[in-house]
């Protein structure tokens, strides 16, 4: 599907390293330095976390894509200098405040990955919310062979999509793993070919977009959170959302459209 974007203005037309574009109730962002392939220095990651901030109230959903051959080489390691131990800690933390922003933001994001998912780039993708592979992907955690650790939630994240061991592997013994594993494992959703992924991510965005607020607001912010609680704590939490997102006037139309034959059934995927 191809949407008819246009360029975003004000604040999000200044951010250089971004590209901010709109089509109706989509955003697509997109990671813009592909000479340094996506390395996201202090400024981008503020940029980032300032697009999604001020993305226009009328959003909802994004598509978030990386500009030239790879989606994202991870932290840029050239601002990865003499910092002392207390800046180490602020840097993560900086990292992290910008990743809850993407994950617990207002709409939910679906990722386009292609060529390298490494490092924050992973990150990246592991904060949002679906994501669409292209064959061409691959992952990796260099930290470990950099001598380092992850620092923008991905020892939270990753774990989460692929388990304990896979990332374990990936940062002991620097496995790398392709866009076919990625998809068994957990890291994406969705495999396309070469050059459809973007298409896909909009198509996924558009629709995610037809759904109903307080459904995707329980989706995006309760599910996770329910998921970390106890059962018993996990299944209250599940009753209260339940509760005020079927008490919504948008959701009791769209049981009515189906009890009078006016909704899509679910079909068998072809
Ligand atoms: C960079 C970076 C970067 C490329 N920081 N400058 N991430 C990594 O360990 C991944 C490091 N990058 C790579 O392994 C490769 O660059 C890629 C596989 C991503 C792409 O390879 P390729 O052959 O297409 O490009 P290239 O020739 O390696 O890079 C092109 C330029 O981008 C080059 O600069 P130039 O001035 O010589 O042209 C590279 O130096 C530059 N570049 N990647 C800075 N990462 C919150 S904590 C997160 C911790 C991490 O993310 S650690 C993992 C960091």
């Amino acid at each position: 599907m191809t949407l008819n974007f246009t360029p975003a203005g004000g604040l999000l037309a200044e951010l250089d390293l971004l590209r901010v574009e709109l089509a109706g109730p989509v955003a697509h962002v997109q990671l813009n330095r592909p000479r340094k392939r996506n390395a996201i220095s202090d400024g981008m990651l503020q940029q980032l976390q300032t697009a999604f901030v001020n993305l226009p109230a009328g959003v909802r959903a994004a598509v978030l894509s990386g500009a030239g051959e790879h989606f994202c080489a991870g932290l840029d390691l050239t601002s990865l200098s003499e910092s002392t131990v207390a800046e180490g800690v602020m840097h993560s933390r900086m990292w992290q405040g910008a990743m809850d922003t993407l994950q617990f933001g207002r709409f939910p994001i679906v990722s386009s990955l292609h060529g390298a998912v490494v490092g924050g780039g992973l990150e990246i993708a592991s904060s949002t919310h679906i994501r669409v592979a292209e064959t061409s992907t691959y992952y990796g955690l260099p930290e470990g062979q950099h001598g380092i650790f992850v620092g923008g939630g991905g020892s939270a994240r990753v774990p989460r999509l692929v388990g304990v061991a896979c990332m374990t592997d990936m940062m002991l013994c620097g496995r790398v793993l392709d866009a076919q594993e990625g998809l068994q494992r957990g890291f994406s959703q969705y495999l396309v070919g070469a050059g459809e992924g973007f298409a896909k991510a909009c198509e996924l965005a558009r629709r995610i977009a037809d759904n109903a607020p307080l459904s995707v607001f329980a989706i995006t912010q309760a599910l996770p959170r329910i998921a970390d609680m106890s059962q018993p704590d996990g299944l209250f939490v599940e009753s209260l959302m339940a509760a005020i997102a079927q008490g919504d006037e948008g959701a009791k139309q769209r049981m009515r459209d189906f009890v009078e034959g006016r909704a899509a059934k679910v079909r068998r995927p072809s």
